[in-house]
């Protein structure tokens, strides 16, 4: 017992925990703060901690140890040193090239792997690490794990059946530091309170479209035809000649705030047609969106999008680009408003969420960039477009698939949702739209609650 509490203020002093208001991940304010990972800088406590970790874990049964990353990384480390049990490291992301493996390290089909954690809460993460060790043909039945935040993880990973081995509980860290007066009498009835009475998670709010600071003209533009149109709605008009187009945009143009084009698809693509469309869209205030896609260096890009058949830099108000050429590969896309393509809706895209957060970055960056197409809520200062809707399919034979407005909306959050062949493969383009139109203004309103 005294080894323990030893520990524990030794632990204390490098600053595992800390006193005051704090808003976690989950966007709860805490009272505390666990944070184990400078325990690191001190290789003789680490030692210890290994120790008391291992003797906790004498007769569970173990080929193998992995510390869940980063924090128990190193605890992980420490105890394969000192029991000569070896050690796999498993990856926060696959890297995308080489193995492809998200489990380093040598090891066979059905040996049996200790997990090690810093700290357990409500046991989420760690069952997503388990389920992804289990992936790789390894065995989990037993876990340790520093301290217990004592939020309901424990039971959920014994209800399915895994052994978790706790060193502290969140109770006993705070009944310790207040009987050695690392912690006032006041502090620790305020903690004991928050632990006793544990505030529920703040619903995330969206910020209605009128909220949102966005910088680009553009983006000003869409929000203003949304807000003054209720809708926001943008119909993908995938159909291939000139006459179809004309007239998708005749019948669907009062309900959208764009109309998304695919112009190298118009078998009779002209200038003419563009004039007609600009006609249009003038009148029934929509933007036009070519949904290019550009993904090559800035200087193609620029090419293809000022000179070639299609002209587009003359005519569109809005274009798609892939951010993988960088963040200087989308300066070329002046007067327009680019929108990245972040995260695409098809089954099996190589968009992962390594790619999708660096994407996500150069969009930040880029001050062309008013929003990114993507399948899950972005930062505020982003519009957020969200393709893959249908009302009656949930994918069809070439890998798309869709959700319904009330998902996009409600879940993701998005700001605009895209709607293709649910629209133009109607019977009634105009009626399609306004259901599309009034389903996708209502869940964005209820939204908003
Ligand atoms: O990830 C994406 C990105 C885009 S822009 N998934 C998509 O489906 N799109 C486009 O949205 C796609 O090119 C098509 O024009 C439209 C969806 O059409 P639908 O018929 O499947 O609704």
């Amino acid at each position: 017992m005294q080894q323990r509490e030893d520990f524990l203020l030794k632990a204390y002093e490098l600053g595992i925990i800390k006193f005051g208001n704090f808003t976690l991940k989950s966007g709860i304010e805490s009272p505390f703060y666990v944070d184990l990972r400078p325990l690191s800088s001190s290789p003789q406590l680490l030692k210890t901690l290994s120790n008391n970790l291992l003797e906790l874990v004498e007769d569970a049964p173990f080929d193998l140890i992995c510390g869940v990353p980063y924090a128990a990384l190193p605890m992980g480390t420490t105890m394969s040193l000192a029991s000569g049990v070896p050690l796999i490291i498993k990856r926060k992301e696959n890297k995308g090239y080489g193995t492809k493996r998200m489990v380093e390290g040598v090891y066979e089909d059905g040996q049996n792997c200790l997990l090690v954690e810093d700290v357990i809460t409500s046991g989420q993460s760690l069952l997503e690490t388990i389920e992804e060790i289990e992936r790789e043909g390894l065995k989990v039945t037993d876990l340790v794990v520093v301290l217990d935040r004592e939020q309901g993880g424990i039971n959920k990973l014994r209800d399915k059946g895994y052994r978790v081995h706790t060193l502290f509980t969140i109770n006993e860290v705070i009944d310790i530091l207040h009987r050695y007066h690392r912690l006032s009498d006041g502090d620790m009835a305020r903690i004991k309170n928050f632990l006793n009475n544990p505030p529920a998670p703040p619903q995330m709010k969206r910020i209605p479209l009128e909220g949102k600071k966005i910088q680009h003209p553009i983006g000003k533009k869409l929000i203003e035809f949304a807000l003054k149109k209720k809708s926001n709605l943008i119909a993908s008009a995938d159909v291939i000649t000139s006459s179809e187009l004309l007239k998708l945009a005749e019948e669907v143009g009062d309900h959208v705030v764009a109309l998304k084009l695919h112009t190298d698809i118009i078998k009779d693509f002209s200038f003419d047609l563009i004039d007609k469309l600009k006609v249009i869209a003038k009148e029934k205030e929509f933007l036009l969106f070519e949904d290019r896609k550009f993904a090559d260096i800035g200087n193609t890009q620029e090419l293809q999008f000022k000179e070639g058949v299609y002209k587009i830099a003359d005519w569109a108000d809005m274009v798609t680009a892939h951010p993988i050429a960088g963040e200087e590969s989308l300066q070329v896309f002046e007067h327009v408003g680019v929108v990245a393509i972040v995260e695409m809706s098809s089954k099996g895209t190589l968009t992962d969420d390594y790619y999708i957060t660096k994407a996500l970055n150069v969009a930040e960056n880029s001050s062309n960039v008013l929003g990114v197409v993507a399948q899950r809520q972005v930062a505020d200062e982003l519009l957020l477009f969200t393709p893959g809707v249908n009302l009656s399919s949930k994918g069809d034979t070439k890998g798309q698939q869709y959700n319904t407005p009330e998902r996009v909306f409600k879940a993701y959050h998005t700001d605009f949702m895209i709607v293709g062949r649910g629209i133009y493969q109607s019977v009634n383009a105009k009626e399609s739209a306004i259901e599309y139109q009034t389903a996708g203004w209502n869940a964005y309103l209820e939204s908003l609650n």
